[in-house]
């Protein structure tokens, strides 16, 4: 007997900005992995391939710059701005393989059962919607079923703007168990019972066209609750996956794959690491893989010792992110209670001496919060390039429902509730325009701090 055919969708990308920072699209792939455990035929089309062979003839022959450990640029195409952003003197564009190898690779499924779209920030709906429009197109008489972390955060806007016959949301791995029933509710089976919750596969990687790097996770949630994060939204329960089990992950995308670059998507990795991370990472320097690890999401400065430094070190971690976010203790008290006096100091003294070089140690600082002044920032900056760390600045994106909404909503001069288009942090909505003007000059502080530091 055939297997049901289901599509499932990387969506494009429509925004002023984009990089593939070891970006994937980990939630579709764990989606992917367990509809193909169910007995499903799964066509996984990622529209944000960077490799796709169809893209050769585009003006780069040789493809979007490619960078140290796999990350690098998207393609992309230059798009008019949505009627809500033109008054933005930036460039717009769509982030992806072109429209004809979409609708080539949409094609290559004649009756798919049921087409699956992930969705990320809460901004990039326009381009969820684009894509659901041609699959729509091409697939008329097939549902549309959209889910991740725009359809959870913003549901009601969702099913209002997108085209999807139905908004799936829920971000653990609990809700995948209701994704089957769903599907068999629209007559829509595989041809194996689901696995339980915990036995899901790893998330299918091996559907991507060259696989670069793997993103794992190794925990979800989050036991702090900042003010201004979705994390504690998303997962509200923080769960540690068994240490041996990551192990196994790891050492499989190495021996079959060949991989040597893995990125944690944990939002807090570090928690109880003796028992956790410093489990797995013991096991695998016993297996002796040569690997390479990068936490492009934040690590917590108040785990961070000399011990643990030591074996980040030892077990090959390349890049080093820390969530600073100021170094203004009036906000660390109103906002998340993450920094205290001195951890910034500690952990980076700590990385130093373990033997991380300044370039790999970077320090996320939040810009553009409500009541955040601009010199607040700057204060940051100067002391982050002070301590010997490279500073990251990372514009505050609002998120509906958090507990900084409403302050949100207050501070800015954007209908941030009626459009979430205004979520986007390369605006800085919650700045006022005097403030906006200064953002330049602090990236070039930044840049140039950078650029100094040996
Ligand atoms: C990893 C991560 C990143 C990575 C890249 C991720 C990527 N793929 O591109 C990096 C570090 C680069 C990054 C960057 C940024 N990020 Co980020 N990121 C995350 C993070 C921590 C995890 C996302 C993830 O993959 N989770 C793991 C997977 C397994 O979960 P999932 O996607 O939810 O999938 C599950 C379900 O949703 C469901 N599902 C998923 N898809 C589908 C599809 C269907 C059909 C169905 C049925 C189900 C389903 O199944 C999965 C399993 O249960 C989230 C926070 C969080 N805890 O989720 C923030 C988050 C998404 N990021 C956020 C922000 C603000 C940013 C930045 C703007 C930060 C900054 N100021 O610089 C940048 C912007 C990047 C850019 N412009 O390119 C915000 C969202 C803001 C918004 N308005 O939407 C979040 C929510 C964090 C927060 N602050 O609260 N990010
Ligand atoms: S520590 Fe990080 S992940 Fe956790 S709630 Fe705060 S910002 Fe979110």
């Amino acid at each position: 007997m055939m297997k049901t055919p289901l599509i499932l969708i990387n969506p494009w990308i429509h925004d002023f900005a984009a990089y593939d920072l070891w970006s994937k699209p980990l939630g579709l792939l764990y989606v992917a992995s367990y509809l193909r455990d169910s007995g499903f035929q799964v066509h996984l089309i990622d529209c944000l391939d960077v490799h796709h062979p169809g893209m050769k003839k585009y003006p780069r022959p040789s493809g979007p710059v490619r960078r140290a450990f796999g990350t690098g640029k998207f393609w992309r195409k230059q798009i008019p701005k949505p009627p809500p952003l033109k008054d933005v003197p930036r460039n717009y564009y769509r982030y992806g393989i072109s429209k004809s190898l979409f609708h080539e690779a949409l094609n290559r499924v004649p009756n798919p059962a049921a087409i699956l779209v992930t969705s990320l920030m809460t901004y990039w709906y326009p381009g969820v919607r684009e894509t659901i429009t041609i699959a729509r197109e091409v697939h008329p008489n097939t549902p549309v079923i959209l889910g991740g972390i725009y359809a959870s955060l913003c549901r009601d806007h969702a099913e209002g703007h997108t085209g999807a016959d139905l908004v799936f949301p829920g971000s653990g791995f609990d809700s995948l168990g209701s994704l089957t029933e769903t599907l068999a509710q629209l007559g829509i089976r595989g041809q194996k019972s689901p696995p339980s919750v915990g036995r899901v596969s790893y998330p299918a990687f091996d559907l991507l066209g060259k696989i670069d790097y793997v993103c794992v996770l190794t925990s979800r949630g989050c036991p702090y609750k900042c003010a201004y994060c979705a994390s504690p939204l998303l997962s509200p329960r923080f769960l540690q996956r068994d240490p041996d089990q990551v192990v196994s992950e790891i050492e499989y995308w190495r021996r079959e794959y060949g991989i040597r670059d893995f990125a944690f998507y944990d939002d807090a990795l570090l928690i109880g690491w003796e028992d956790h991370l410093g489990v797995i990472l013991e096991g695998l320097l016993r297996l002796n893989l040569d690997l390479r690890f990068h936490t492009p999401n934040a690590l917590h400065l108040r785990e961070m010792s000399f011990a643990l430094a030591r074996l980040l070190y030892r077990s090959g971690f390349k890049t080093i992110r820390l969530g600073l976010e100021t170094t203004d203790s009036r906000l660390h008290r109103e906002l998340d209670r993450k920094v205290s006096e001195g951890d910034f100091e500690r952990a980076i003294a700590s990385l130093h001496r373990a033997g991380f070089e300044k370039k790999q140690i970077g320090a996320y600082i939040l810009l553009g919060l409500p009541g955040q002044g601009v010199e607040s920032v700057s204060r940051t900056v100067k002391a982050v390039g002070r301590l010997g760390a490279m500073p990251y600045l990372a514009e505050y994106s609002p998120i509906p429902k958090t507990p900084l909404w409403e302050n949100a909503l207050e501070s800015s001069e954007y209908d941030l509730a009626g459009e979430p288009l205004f979520h986007n942090n390369t605006l800085v909505p919650c700045w006022q325009e005097g403030q906006r003007r200064m953002v330049p000059e602090l990236r070039r502080m930044v840049r140039e701090m950078r650029a100094d530091l040996p």
